[in-house]
């Protein structure tokens, strides 16, 4: 069985969700053959040199149970796309691009974190591929830690505000971005996170989409296998 988690949006204000995790690691998921982490683990992520409590914690926990044999995989969140190679080493996770596909019981299935179907958001995509690119990677991970935890307190606030302000359909997936994606990859099952909107939806030509939900005062877990799957909440 394979185990499939998003949008946990871990903050050191939160513990109950980072407790909530960490359990989770290291008791329901040890019958996973592989859990897969689909973005925003974190509320942002300023640099693998953040060496808060909360990193540390997290860190070390995903290495203990990687180093058990468990296989664990992320794909980068809107939040924390700046995980990088020293996080991979230091969790033992391993990261996997967007829009990874899988095969699993003969079934195709496609990873991603979701946002890259949110295209009526223009907004939003315009400012992810400014952020998304080498240049201002390049010139915020130069920037000092404490300098960039402000910045991306300050980008925090400023997406709420602007989410706010947005009609919600806006923000959801695009249904013929879906279609498209799910027929020209021949998928039967494309699962992501991104928009807090839990929900298994079979489509018309026999595929399936999965939405995963975010830890708020629930926490979600997407279990998948031959003969089973179930989109499973749990409180926290
Ligand atoms: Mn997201």
């Amino acid at each position: 069985m394979l185990g499939f988690i998003s949008d946990l949006h871990l903050d050191p204000n939160e513990n109950k969700r980072t407790e909530a995790f960490l359990s989770l690691l290291s008791n329901d998921c040890i019958k996973y053959e592989a859990l897969f982490i689909l973005g925003d683990l974190f509320e942002y992520w300023v640099g693998d040199d953040d060496n808060s409590p909360l990193a540390i914690q997290v860190k070390e926990s995903l290495k203990k149970y990687s180093s058990q044999g468990n296989k664990i995989y992320f794909i980068h969140g809107n939040r924390d796309f700046l995980i990088g190679s020293k996080f991979e080493k230091d969790s033992g996770v391993q990261i996997l691009k967007d829009q990874h596909t899988i095969t699993h019981s003969g079934r195709k299935i496609m990873l991603s974190h979701g946002d890259v179907f949110c295209t009526d958001d223009h907004e939003y995509q315009n400012l992810k591929s400014r952020i998304r690119s080498k240049k201002w990677v390049d010139d915020f991970l130069s920037q000092p830690l404490n300098k960039r935890i402000a910045i991306a307190e300050d980008m925090r606030s400023k997406s709420k505000d602007a989410s706010s302000n947005k009609p919600e359909n806006i923000m959801d997936t695009n249904n013929d971005s879906i279609d498209h994606c799910i027929e020209h990859n021949n998928l039967d099952l494309l699962i992501h996170g991104h928009t807090h909107r839990p929900e298994i939806k079979k489509l018309s030509n026999g595929s399936m989409k999965v939405v995963l939900g975010s830890w708020e005062d629930e926490g979600w877990v997407f279990e998948y296998d031959h003969d089973h799957f179930d989109l499973k909440s749990f409180s926290i």
